[in-house]
């Protein structure tokens, strides 16, 4: 039986395709080079890096021309069910002994569009280390270092400690940074924390927080960025948050207040 919605998008698809194969006189060997391509990126471990670099923030941005909550980013390629829990008054995101990088405590509220605070709800987070790479993707880090996921308070509140993340470049040695290169491009995005946001009744939320001031909020090879989801890294003394984390002298603290929508 057929599927109306496939017919609809992937017949489109196929003339879009045949169509181009035709005005750019695609040879064989260009074709099986860009089948190749995608054989090879899969064996190198990119994952879905080469379309989420090129399609994946349309698609976001087609779903947040109708959200009535917050923005919504890219996933990227390098997501991971089942991060560990982070928990306790100075919920800590898992991290090595040694683990470099400035301290930063992330924290904000979730709340449905009404207002109304959503306890229990659960952010799940992963993020580079300070080198700019991911834990359980790039070899030599620990499992699930900096992946963690926090509920939020009864009302509504998070908090967790980890570091503010550097920009972070691409993989660029293999098959995404060959057609990279062959454009001329540049492979950096600017320093971001993924997230996905679930509660029960609610629409999951997958997006990306990025940080004033960051060279590369312009020029991001995923083009990802959007309104509303750039971070002010403020830097001072919080007494309640010193103490609750066991931390003296300044640190740094960013904040976003987080809308979900009803399913
Ligand atoms: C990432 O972490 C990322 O942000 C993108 C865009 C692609 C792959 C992995
Ligand atoms: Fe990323």
């Amino acid at each position: 039986m057929s599927n109306q919605r496939v017919v609809e998008v992937v017949e489109d698809l196929e003339r879009l395709m045949l169509d181009f194969v035709r005005k750019h006189h695609i040879t064989h060997a260009e074709y099986r080079a860009a089948t190749d391509l995608i054989v090879a990126e899969v064996k190198a471990g990119e994952e879905s890096l080469l379309l989420d670099v090129f399609l994946e923030a349309e698609a976001t941005d087609v779903e947040n021309e109708s959200n009535s909550g917050s923005t919504l980013a890219i996933e990227g390629s390098f997501y991971l069910p089942g991060a560990p829990e982070v928990t306790g008054p100075a919920a800590t995101m898992p991290h090595r002994p040694d683990e470099a990088g400035d301290a930063l405590i992330f924290r904000g509220t979730v709340s449905g569009a009404d207002g109304k605070p959503l306890a229990g709800a659960e952010l799940d987070i992963w993020h580079a280390d300070a080198e700019g790479l991911y834990s359980n993707i790039h070899p030599g880090i620990p499992d699930w270092n900096l992946r963690g996921r926090i509920k939020t308070d009864a009302d509504g509140r998070f908090a967790v400690r980890t570091i503010v993340p550097p920009p972070y470049e691409i993989p660029k040695d293999g098959p995404t940074g060959i057609v990279l290169n062959a454009l001329g491009r540049h492979f950096f995005r600017p320093a971001h924390i993924h997230l996905k946001l679930r509660h029960d009744g609610y629409v999951e939320h997958t997006s990306q927080l990025y940080f004033e001031g960051d060279e590369y909020l312009d020029n991001d090879v995923a083009n990802a960025v959007r309104d509303g989801l750039v971070l002010r890294i403020e830097s001072g003394e919080d007494a309640e948050l010193a103490q609750r984390f066991g931390i003296a002298g300044t640190f740094n603290t960013a904040t976003y207040d987080f809308v979900l929508v009803e399913e």
